[in-house]
């Protein structure tokens, strides 16, 4: 097997529970063997063992090298876009105003419908190639702008395909409880039968990893949710949740319940809620794009996540509706002026966390055993990469042990 050694760096190998903040190693060496990582540490401790073996040495020229970048909530897959919308709600309409006039996730809806699996690849593609450059290596697609099983199924496959020859893992989960479709206006437990109806169907066709819904007083009851998680855990697929975007539904406490591995968004969670995540083990997926393109003023209870010691991942929330975002960078930045993350928690936030809220073990961290994808940077200090806005420092992206 391939043994790659990379020197001339400083790694944040973001490890938890590192002695150091970061869990930065200064004049590191970082070996790689196969799509794995090996062993990493300081050069000058690097064993005679691994010297040997080596088939290829790297220098990486005095790089920043941190885990590559893992974007864990986004609905990436959609036709058209909502710009229109977005100059209404500057003309006076709110979000929930548009969204009960037919407009918001429905309008976006009839575009995905609209468009050909061909089109729908097209369009998403230039999205996942923005993530791509600023180092992303793993995202999550959710569906839920098909609502029916074709377009539901056609959304997926799409998803799945998009990472085919590209440097990057998709995760893809089943947001069928996302919102009504039209056909079922006014029938939302009837829209529910047929989400369990399409659960099954889009699992046997390998395309669902996992299980979401918006339980919100636009989208989905409490209890509408119970029904969608049930059906979840009976196929043995891990759940999670828009919990508490808008207003608090008590979704936290729900999604905790069924060992969800994330409650995302947040900006309304209770203590009880915390409570029940920090039992459960779910992460917090804070969304600062969706805060700021809504123009929300209630900020996710960060200290409380904090005392509850509750993990926090950060993520674009890529869509066409709140948070038309494609820089995961930018949001790192966010994460940081708005909610007031540190640099090394919102580091934490799209690597080790979003892992952990993907429910992957095996990436988010520099360290034996884990998979070697991994980012150099043009840094000194892994601080400059929330620190900056709309720069893009990334130098090379090295995903299971391949460098581009
Ligand atoms: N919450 C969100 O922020 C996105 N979906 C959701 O459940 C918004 C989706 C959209 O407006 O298209
Ligand atoms: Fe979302």
């Amino acid at each position: 097997m391939n043994v790659e050694i990379w020197t001339h760096c400083r790694v944040a190998t973001l490890t938890a529970n590192a002695s150091v903040a970061y869990g930065l190693v200064d004049n590191a060496a970082l070996v790689v063997q196969g799509d794995r990582v090996a062993w990493v540490g300081p050069q000058s401790e690097l064993p005679a063992e691994w010297l040997s073996r080596c088939t290829r040495g790297h220098d990486a020229g005095g790089a920043l090298i941190t885990p590559g970048l893992i974007d864990c909530h986004t609905h990436l897959v959609y036709g058209g876009d909502r710009a229109l919308e977005f100059e209404q709600r500057l003309n006076g309409a709110s979000y929930e105003d548009i969204a009960r006039a037919g407009g918001g996730i429905a309008s976006t809806v009839r575009a995905t419908r609209a468009a050909s699996a061909a089109q729908l690849e097209a369009q998403s593609l230039a999205r996942l190639w923005a993530l791509i450059a600023e180092g992303v290596t793993t995202l999550e697609i959710k569906s839920g702008y098909g609502l029916a099983l074709e377009h539901e199924r056609k959304l997926l496959r799409v998803a799945r395909a998009l990472s085919r020859d590209l440097p990057v893992d998709v995760c893809t989960t089943f947001l069928g409880a996302h919102a009504v479709p039209p056909e079922f206006a006014g029938r939302t437990d009837d829209y529910l039968d047929e989400v369990l109806r399409m659960l099954p169907v889009l699992q046997s066709e390998g395309l669902v990893d996992a299980v979401d819904a918006f339980c919100e007083r636009i989208a989905f009851t409490p209890a509408q949710t119970r029904r969608v998680f049930e059906a979840a855990r009976a196929l043995g697929l891990p759940v999670k949740l828009h919990a508490e975007q808008l207003s608090d539904s008590g979704g936290a406490q729900l999604a905790a319940e069924f060992g969800a591995l994330s409650c995302d968004h947040l900006e309304w969670l209770s203590p009880e809620g915390a409570a029940a995540m920090a039992r459960a083990g779910s992460v917090a997926v804070l969304l600062p794009g969706a805060f700021y393109f809504l123009r929300e003023t209630r900020l996710p209870p960060v200290a409380l996540l904090r005392e509850h010691g509750v993990p926090m991942a950060v993520s674009t929330d890529c869509n066409p509706g709140s948070s038309p975002c494609t820089s995961l960078l930018l949001m790192l930045n966010m994460a940081c002026t708005l909610m007031r993350l540190t640099p090394e928690e919102a580091l934490a936030g799209a690597t080790r966390h979003a892992a952990q809220a993907l429910g992957l073990t095996d990436r988010g961290t520099l360290a034996p055993g884990q998979r070697a994808d991994f980012v150099l940077w043009g840094l000194d200090h892994p601080a400059q990469l929330a620190y900056a806005m709309g720069a893009n420092p990334r130098l090379q992206t090295v995903f299971k042990g391949r460098p581009e």
